[in-house]
């Protein structure tokens, strides 16, 4: 066994038991994260967008994946590995694992139908096989709805960004900003989110970090408003991208509904076809919460794509399949941790593989 070998079967062995600790995957993760401008300049962007070709890329979302990994497909394994002979009694087992890690209800009767069928048509030998096709019938899922967002579809292309209070919305559109900033992309950023003057804070120091300029009025001014002047500092400053932050509550008794409705109005009244992407974020870790808001927000603020945070920190990261696959909507980013390299391209294919590798 070489060294290299030895690490990885010890840390695999201490985590198992519990030894190595999420703190200690933090520090790692900020050792090598360093500072935003730095990291910013140390990324050669891909033709994709993303910084796909940095070393270390699949490692680091295998890292953020690990709960899941260890939630779904680990229990998976125990279960099918091994096995010589699928029978219904593995399927039925098979089902309570899915439902559990938040695949949801719908695709997980969906799922295990088909495999069912594939059972009866002999597709399914043995678990290994059983294994593999249960991968590719989630990526096939993932990749239906799949569609990366293209910000030269518009100019200035306008995103709009919203979601319930702590989700990260805020720290996704930093992340954002940095990384369109770093692709040579003209970015303003609008802090629409007056409810509280530390939220507007919030995306300046982001701003800072990137080189980014942020369009702000005072704590409790109207978020339309803001979002006024923003549209029009676009348009005079020749942007290529304006990302509106907004608020998960609201000072008034204004509806949230009402309040996304009214800020959206604004945005085409100034920027005909604009938003062009309206960003639902949502924290992986609240699981079935997230689907309820992803419903109660696609049919009352017309969201077209989603951001899916926190994946590094639980293990209900099947919600990205329930979120993509039951509002057939695209999931833009996924967030597997705090530094600016932990915001990944949605990758069905990539996705998979973190999570199914052995
Ligand atoms: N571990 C982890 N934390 C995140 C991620 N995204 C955001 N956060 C944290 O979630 C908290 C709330 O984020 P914020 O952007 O202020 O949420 P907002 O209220 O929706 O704007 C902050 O402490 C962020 O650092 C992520 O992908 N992983
Ligand atoms: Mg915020």
């Amino acid at each position: 066994m070489s060294d290299q070998e030895k690490k990885g079967f010890f840390r695999g062995l201490m985590e198992r038991i519990g030894v190595v600790s999420d703190a200690e995957d933090k520090m790692v993760e900020h050792a090598d994260g360093g500072d935003l401008a730095e990291t910013a300049q140390l990324s050669s962007p891909s033709p994709q967008g993303g910084y796909r070709d940095k070393p270390g890329f699949f490692e680091r979302l295998k890292n953020g994946l690990q709960k899941t990994k260890e939630g779904l497909v680990g229990r998976i394994d125990a279960l099918v590995l091994g096995k010589k002979e699928i029978d219904a009694d593995t399927l039925e087992e098979l089902e309570e694992i899915l439902i559990t890690s938040d695949i949801g209800v719908k695709t997980t009767v969906e799922l295990i139908r088909t495999l069912e069928q594939r059972l009866g048509r002999n597709e399914l030998k043995d678990g290994e096989a059983l294994r593999q096709v249960l991968k590719e019938e989630i990526l096939q899922r993932l990749n239906a709805h799949h569609a990366r967002l293209n910000i030269a579809a518009g100019s200035p292309f306008v995103l709009l960004v919203i979601g319930v209070n702590g989700v990260g919305k805020t720290t996704t559109i930093g992340k954002l900003a940095a990384r369109f900033n770093a692709e040579g992309k003209k970015v303003l950023l609008a802090a629409a989110d007056t409810f509280r003057a530390a939220a507007a804070e919030q995306l300046v120091t982001w701003g800072e970090r990137s080189g980014v300029d942020v369009i702000r009025h005072k704590e409790g001014a109207d978020p339309s408003a803001v979002v006024f002047d923003a549209c029009k500092a676009a348009l005079a400053r020749e942007v290529d991208v304006l990302i509106v932050d907004t608020a998960g509550r609201l000072h008034t008794k204004v509806n949230l509904m009402e309040e996304m409705k009214k800020i959206r109005r604004v945005i085409s009244r100034e920027i005909p076809d604009a938003p062009h992407e309206t960003l639902l974020v949502v924290d992986a870790a609240t699981g079935q919460n997230a689907l309820s808001q992803a419903k109660l927000f696609k049919e009352a603020a017309g969201v077209t794509g989603i951001a899916l945070t926190k994946l590094d920190g639980t293990a209900k990261g099947g919600i990205v399949v329930a979120v993509s696959h039951e509002f057939a909507l695209p999931v833009r980013y996924i967030g597997v941790g705090e530094s600016i390299d932990d915001l990944r391209d949605f990758d069905p294919q990539e996705f998979t593989e973190a999570l199914f590798q052995l």
